[in-house]
């Protein structure tokens, strides 16, 4: 699976600082032409300890860890002050699988806040409300357009479909008028999955990206425990802290010299980490391994599932004719150091069709077809 990651948010927050951050990109920061600036565009490497670990074991050719692309939509001024997102930014945002939302807490005085004060809650409120005024547009349009099409169509099935759509879209516009993200509407799956063809932006889990000031780093709670009590209101969102400035900054150091200031600092691990471990979180992302001499491989699937499923973000052809998968965890391989040694051990597995891979598995996949 390939996941994308859209970065929202308003002016001067420090989205593009986390962007080049998360991509190791240097897109230049602070900087504003007035006028819309182009969609950054970046991949991020998932950082995998245990895939670093089991690499010296198999000296592979290639070691190839999971990749999470990032967006950096670069809004024009007015965004988030009530002018509205542009057409082709909402675009981008609609193809993302999650969105990143920026919120200001540095007070830093030589950055101007485009609302005149740092209020993390109330910027957060003016994007979630346009997000919210966005897909309202797209319900209500869809509905305008639905009801001719239930006048014309045949009694029966197919005009029940269009009739459960436009009740569907409804009860979301009802939700979107009273300001409630559709995240919060109770749905079941096949209306989930119609409702997945909308694109809405409030349906997409969303994780709320604290750039904290440097002073705070050290005791975050007291900034973030506000945030999380308003977060924590809504379904399939998720609250975690950067210093987005002083992270890039320790980014640039020699890696003992990082590790070194980042402990002083009260940062205990790389923005990069805790920023993909919380994605991973929300949306409900375990990871598998494959390894062997010519690749060790990170994979990335939904939580729940089974070896065919895993088998298939591999290749369609090993889902197709999955016939058992060996499994082992990544710690016992580690600490045995081989296979052999592991099916010596017995600590190699065999799982069938309807296993439910475990986070950290290493898998290899026995396929026919
Ligand atoms: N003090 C401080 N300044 C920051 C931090 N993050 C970003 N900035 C500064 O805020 C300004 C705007 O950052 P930028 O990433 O361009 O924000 P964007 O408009 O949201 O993309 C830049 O001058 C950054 O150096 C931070 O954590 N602390
Ligand atoms: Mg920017």
């Amino acid at each position: 699976m390939s996941l994308v990651t859209t970065i929202t948010g308003i002016s001067f927050v420090g989205k593009t600082t986390l962007f080049d951050l998360l991509t190791g990109q240097k897109i230049p920061t602070g900087t504003f032409a007035g006028a819309e600036a182009e969609t950054n565009v970046g991949v991020a490497k998932v950082p995998d300890e245990r895939l670093d670990k089991l690499v010296p074991l198999f000296a592979p050719k290639k070691v190839t860890h999971a990749e999470i692309t990032y967006r950096d939509l670069g809004l024009a001024k007015g965004a988030g002050a009530g002018e509205g997102i542009s057409a082709k930014k909402l675009g981008d945002l609609r193809t993302s699988d999650a969105l990143l939302h920026v919120v200001r807490a540095f007070r830093d005085p030589s950055v101007p806040h485009p609302e005149g004060s740092v209020d993390p809650e109330r910027d957060l409120a003016t994007i979630d409300l346009e997000l919210v005024v966005a897909d309202h547009s797209v319900a209500e349009k869809r509905i305008e357009r639905i009801e001719p099409e239930i006048r014309g169509a045949r009694a029966g099935g197919e005009r029940e479909a269009k009739e459960r759509e436009r009740d569907l879209l409804t009860r979301c516009l009802d939700a979107l008028g009273d300001e409630r993200p559709l995240r919060d509407v109770d749905l079941e799956p096949d209306e989930l999955k119609l409702l997945r063809g909308y694109r809405f932006l409030t349906l997409m889990p969303q994780l709320v990206v604290v750039n904290l000031d440097e002073a705070d780093v050290a005791e975050p709670e007291t900034v973030l425990a506000p945030i999380r009590s308003v977060v924590a209101r809504h379904r399939s969102s998720g609250v975690v802290h950067v210093c987005a400035k002083l992270e890039a900054e320790i980014a640039e150091l020699s890696p003992d010299e990082a590790v070194a200031f980042r402990e002083e600092a009260g940062l205990h691990e790389p923005a990069l980490e805790r920023v993909v471990r919380a994605t991973y979180d929300l949306l409900g992302l375990v990871s598998f391994f494959t390894v062997g001499p010519d690749e060790c491989r990170a994979w990335t699937i939904d939580k729940g599932a089974t070896a065919p499923e895993a088998a298939g973000a591999i290749h369609s052809d090993l889902e197709r004719g999955f016939i058992r998968a060996e499994v082992v965890r990544w710690d016992d391989l580690l600490r045995v150091g081989s296979e052999a040694e592991a099916k010596k051990h017995a600590l190699v597995r065999t799982e069938g069709k309807s296993w439910v891979v475990e986070d950290g598995s290493v898998i290899n996949v026995l396929f026919n077809v």
